[in-house]
This record gives structure tokens, C-alpha cells and sequence, in this order.
């Protein structure tokens, strides 16, 4: 059976007026991660966001429902995670966030999490892993952490590029070799202290800013820092980047792996009821 991999969705609280639907909130999916999905032979569904204080309230699927019918969760990239999220003060007071969105993804989170389901999160996605395992953030780069190195280019934007390194005996580094690597690098914000159960797997060099993380609990729950999903569109890119396939392929392994698990549960116990409805109760009388 084909894989099925969900992905969070990006929100829009306010669209523009062009758009023709004022006052709507709208939820999207960036092509490329689509693209770069689907380009492994699965299917990829996003996974709406549902609004509890909207009307009407009833028969909404419960979320082990819908965490049941996908293999796997990607988690976009986007805005900033509210600071309030982790219990942390705004760096700021004009810097913008999405509460909604928090909740939203640190629920589907939960779902796949407690189902063992494979994670991988994209950017924000990443920073949003650590935030669930108990973790906090850097808010501002730029300001925050002292000899970084430019990791957002307004100008530049998927076109900046830098190196990172994997941790010796990371899973980044079985994938990829231990080799440097380049990366796109997009975010003013990133992991500060690690969550619970949570190692670093990259850094960027020079300034050591995490680049990615795993769950060590878990088969395979990630967050990479960089975008893999503009890797192949990056080619105008001065320098090239990392292939983005293998890190896509090591998750959807991970993704079949249970879900041929679940199918031979699902025959166990299929064969424990013929069994019974042949036999009487097995485990009943005598
Ligand atoms: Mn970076």
C-alpha cells in the first residue's frame, strides 16, 4: 500500500484582499514539500487545521483517527513560535507570532508521537520538536547569539547558503557521511536548550548554531534547520547543496517500517479471532 504522509499546514489569518476571501482564514501547503514528497512515490495530504471554537461542533474525527489513516507528519516551516509557547518573553514587542498554529501542530504532534509515528520537522518544524519535548529557543539570532553567522537573507533568501557538520554518530551522519555539507539557511531562530530525550545531530561551523535534532526515544523524530524541500529548486544556488532524497528516504523507511508493523498486527489479531470464532475462545473455559 502506499504511504501516506501528512503535513501540517501553514495558516493565514488575514489573506490579502486579492485573494477574495476577507475575514477567512485560509491553510496552505508550500509546493516544493509537496514536490519533494510525492517525488518518493507517496502520497502526501495536509492535514487541516480545525477550528474547536468555530460552530458547528459536532462530529469532528478525533485526532487518533487521523493519526491512524497517515504514516508519517512533516511539519512545515513558517512563522516564529509564540514565546509564551515555551515560557519565555518576547525578544521584542513588535514581533509577530501565531498561537493558533502552536496548538495546532503541538497537538497533531502528540498524535504522532504517542502512535510512534515518524516526525520530521522542517525549520520552524524543528524548532516546534524541541518546544514539545520541553525545550526553548533562541529568539533572535542576529541579537541573541554573538559571532553568528548570517543564517537569513532577506535579499538571498533560499540562495544563502552555509555548511553544516554533523554530530559523530548522529543519524544525519548515516545518512549522510561525515563530510560537511551545505545547507539552505533561512531562520533567525533556532534550538537553544534541548529538550527532553532530544541530541543535536548538526551545527552550523564557526558559530555552532544547532542545525538539527532527534528524539533518541523514537525511531525516527527529527528536525533539520535548513529547507531539504528547496534543495532541488536551489540550483541558481552559488554553491550546491545536499541532497535532499536520502534524508526523505531514511524517514519514509522509517514511515513503511511501521506500517508493516501495524499490518501484521492488524493479520495477528485478524487470525486470533478466526481462530476463535472456529474454536471457541481461546483463552475462555477449560
Ligand atoms: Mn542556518
Amino acid at each position: 500500500m502506499t504511504l501516506r504522509i501528512g503535513i501540517s499546514a501553514r495558516l493565514l489569518h488575514n489573506p490579502p484582499a486579492g485573494l477574495g476571501l476577507p475575514t477567512k482564514r485560509l491553510q496552505f501547503l508550500e509546493s516544493s514539500m509537496a514536490t519533494w514528497i510525492m517525488a518518493h512515490g507517496v502520497v502526501a495530504l495536509m492535514i487541516p487545521f480545525i477550528d474547536h471554537g468555530a460552530q458547528p461542533a459536532r462530529k469532528r474525527p478525533p485526532l487518533r483517527d487521523l493519526v491512524e489513516h497517515l504514516d508519517g507528519l512533516v511539519l512545515q516551516g513558517g512563522i516564529d513560535i509564540s514565546p509564551t509557547t515555551y515560557g519565555a518573553t518576547p525578544w521584542q514587542e513588535k514581533a509577530e507570532y501565531d498561537g493558533i498554529r502552536d496548538a495546532y501542530e503541538l497537538d497533531l504532534l502528540r498524535g504522532f508521537i504517542e502512535a510512534d509515528k515518524p516526525v520530521l520537522g522542517i525549520c520552524r518544524g524543528c524548532q516546534l520538536l524541541n518546544v514539545y519535548f520541553g525545550g526553548t529557543l533562541i529568539q533572535d539570532i542576529p541579537s541573541q547569539w554573538p559571532g553568528a553567522i548570517p543564517h537569513n537573507d532577506t535579499v538571498r533568501y533560499d540562495r544563502l547558503i552555509h555548511e553544516v557538520h554533523f554530530t559523530p554518530g548522529s543519524r544525519l551522519s548515516e545518512i549522510y557521511g561525515y563530510e560537511p555539507r551545505r545547507v539552505t539557511s533561512i531562520h533567525h531562530q533556532c534550538v537553544d536548550q534541548l529538550g527532553k530525550g532530544l541530541v543535536l545531530e548538526a551545527r552550523s561551523p564557526i558559530d555552532l548554531v544547532p542545525e538539527g535534532i532527534r528524539h533518541t526515544k523514537y525511531p525516527f523524530v527529527m528536525g533539520v534547520q535548513w529547507h531539504p524541500e528547496f534543495h532541488p529548486g536551489s540550483t541558481d544556488a552559488e554553491e550546491p547543496v545536499v541532497d535532499s532524497g536520502p534524508l526523505m528516504m531514511a524517514f519514509l523507511k522509517a514511515a513503511a517500517r511501521r506500517a508493516g508493523h501495524m499490518r501484521r498486527l492488524a493479520s495477528g489479531v485478524a487470525r486470533v479471532r478466526e481462530r476463535a470464532e472456529h474454536f471457541g475462545n481461546p483463552f475462555g473455559g477449560r
